[in-house]
């Protein structure tokens, strides 16, 4: 993990730095999606989640992401750069532009990789899990799955075996309320997550996934109590996706008439950190401040994106190599 420096700007205003370049990130990458190779799924409107979560994280910690990764690994410190280069599949890409969106690994910075499957990543978090109580270390592990993810017997499986070998892992279930076009009223059993985190006999907690200090405080707890060998938390983020399922693809008509517009105007995680950074009692140039941080994430991505779309293809020669990692 790469924390920000620390010094004396506040956690909010660090959350609002990976918020700002998440979001500027994102936007770029629908800008572009028409040219960049393969499926992106944007993390617009989630931010939040990913912030807020990685903020209560450190060096040592691993998090698994999903196929809505860009967040995470942002949050996590991967390089804007590599993450670019990636998405374009060149060879100075984080994972020598063989990944892609999907499957954005950085283990020097936690980040264990998106994943194309659905729930896929939250047993290999456990996996790390494991590794750390087994090194006897009091590192943790994050597994962030979406709503639909949730419902994967690996996840349920993940539940069970984190209970009973009492695991250093957070479960952080992000419930944007649809899984592709499914709305999770069709999809998901029961009414939330932390009710079924109770019948697995561990510990559950609902967070308003736009506030990025609400996350924080939620993950803070669950954090600790898996560092200190309490066991596993659930902790379900609701959340919104102002996009639809994956850029070019969707044209969200199961989504009630205006519902998108709406959740931007009303559940804008960026907006509402915002407000909290600019209000009573904030100093008077916040504001500006903020502004100049937006300023800076968009001119970094898009330097990035410049660089990224010139071709640097993996040569032919490197069809053979990473195809198995020692660990
Ligand atoms: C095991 C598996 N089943 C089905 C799919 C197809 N699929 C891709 S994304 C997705 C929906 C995931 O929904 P959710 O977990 O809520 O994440 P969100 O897209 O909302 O972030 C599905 C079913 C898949 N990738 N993997
Ligand atoms: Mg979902």
């Amino acid at each position: 993990m790469d924390r920000p420096p620390a010094g004396a700007e506040g956690p909010a205003l660090r959350m609002y730095r990976v918020m700002a370049m998440i979001r500027a990130f994102e936007e770029r990458v629908g800008e572009l999606a028409k040219e960049i190779p393969g499926a992106v799924h944007l993390y617009i409107g989630q931010e939040a989640v990913a912030a807020g979560v990685c903020s209560v994280l450190r060096d040592g910690d691993h998090l698994a992401s999903t196929h809505r990764g860009h967040g995470h690994a942002i949050a996590a410190g991967c390089e804007v750069e590599a993450m670019a280069a990636e998405l374009y599949g060149r060879s100075d890409g984080v994972c020598n532009g063989k990944g892609g969106s999907m499957h954005i690994a950085d283990l020097g910075h936690g980040m264990l990789g998106a994943n194309g499957l659905a729930g896929g990543g939250v047993p290999l978090a456990c996996g790390a899990a494991l590794t750390a109580r087994q090194r006897g270390t009091d590192d943790v592990a994050v597994a962030f799955t979406g709503d639909g993810g949730a419902n994967q017997g690996a996840v349920l499986e993940s539940l069970v075996l984190a209970r009973m070998l009492d695991l250093p892992v957070v479960f952080v279930v992000e419930n944007n309320g649809y899984a592709q076009a499914t709305s999770a009223a069709r999809h998901f059993s029961g009414t939330d997550m932390s009710a079924r985190a109770a019948g697995f006999g561990i510990p559950g907690a609902v967070v308003d996934g736009a506030d990025a200090l609400a996350v924080r405080d939620a993950a803070s707890e669950a954090v600790d109590r898996a560092r200190s060998g309490r066991g596993p938390t659930l902790v379900e983020c609701r959340a919104q996706r102002f996009h639809g399922h994956m850029e070019g693809w969707d044209n969200q008509a199961y989504r009630p008439a205006g519902e998108a517009e709406r959740l931007r105007a009303e559940a804008d995680p960026l907006a509402l950190l915002r407000r909290r950074l600019t209000g009573a009692g904030q100093p008077a140039d916040a504001g500006a401040e903020l502004d100049r941080v937006e300023k800076e994430s968009a001119a970094r991505v898009q330097a990035a994106f410049d660089r990224a779309a010139q071709p640097a293809e993996p040569l032919l020669t490197a069809l053979t190599t990473d195809v198995y990692a020692a660990h």
